[in-house]
């Protein structure tokens, strides 16, 4: 995924400037991307919120610089936009995107869900426990993988009664967003119940914290992260995961590749 915010925690700063946006998002698709996300809100732990006018400023002319650049190249690839806000949304498919990244599942702006039925758009559904100020203080749950397959049936259901076909209402649970390491790890352990809910589903897990916990000491910064990333795409395509929201598009582009074939001998 590309952020243009000068605050993510992985990469925000070093792709701020268009041009080197619109390059980075040609490079992850050279390197096997089939959707590139753009999103010009931080949601971080911590990360203050950015109003809709900055997002558009952010992100607008490096939608419109990429689609152009990716139709000479890979006019297959789509572009997605990550936020919350319908303004955005609206000013983002204008200008090239085709699908919506909402971490807020249409809670922040539910015109979000009007818009997908309207413009045809598919919509991806992320489960977050509290708001990216709050959601790391203490978040506690009875039954997390309950409780985030309950949420993302309800919110699938309003979206789908906006208007927008089932099969293009894709649900995520939303890894690190209001969640211990146990919290992610029995989602993680659950992808299937998730995939069971008959929606496409998306996992991000790229570069998160959780990683750093499991993994050797020296695994500190984010970038270091790449292999237990590539752990859970192959579990995740074992599973039945449709979508991976990644930063480091080869690894997890042959992690994948080589999970799917694996899977398709089992079935086959
Ligand atoms: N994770 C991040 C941002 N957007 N969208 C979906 N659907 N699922 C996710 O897991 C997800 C997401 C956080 O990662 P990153 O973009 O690297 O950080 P930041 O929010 O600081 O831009």
């Amino acid at each position: 995924m590309l952020n243009v915010t000068p605050d993510s925690f992985s990469d925000g700063g070093l792709y701020s400037d268009v041009e080197a946006a619109v390059a980075h998002g040609l490079a992850m698709a050279d390197e096997g991307a089939d959707v590139i996300d753009v999103g010009g809100e931080s949601t971080r732990p911590g990360a203050a919120r950015v109003d809709a006018a900055e997002q558009r400023r952010r992100v607008i002319g490096v939608i419109s610089r990429l689609r152009a650049a990716l139709d000479r190249d890979h006019p297959d690839v789509l572009i997605s936009i990550d936020t919350t806000r319908s303004a955005v949304a609206e000013a983002a498919l204008d200008a090239g995107a085709s699908i919506l990244n909402d971490v807020s599942a249409g809670r922040d702006d539910p015109g979000m869900l009007d818009l997908a039925a309207a413009r045809r758009a598919p919509i991806v559904l992320m489960h977050m426990l509290g708001s990216p100020a709050t959601m790391q203080d203490d978040p506690r749950y009875d039954d997390v993988v309950t409780e985030v397959c309950s949420f993302l049936v309800e919110r699938a259901g309003a979206a789908e009664r906006a208007g927008v076909p089932r099969e293009q209402v894709v649900v995520d649970p939303g890894i690190g967003f209001g969640k211990t390491g146990p919290h992610n790890l029995a989602l993680l352990a659950a992808l299937d119940r998730l995939v069971e809910l008959g929606h496409p589903v998306l996992l991000g897990t790229s570069r998160k914290r959780f990683i750093a916990a499991i993994a050797a000491a020296s695994v500190v910064r984010p970038p270091d992260r790449v292999g237990g990333t590539c752990a859970t795409t192959a579990l995740g395509v074992a599973a039945g995961v449709h979508l991976f929201r990644v930063h480091d598009v080869a690894a997890n582009r042959q992690a994948a590749d080589v999970a799917f074939a694996v899977r398709a001998a089992k079935s086959g």
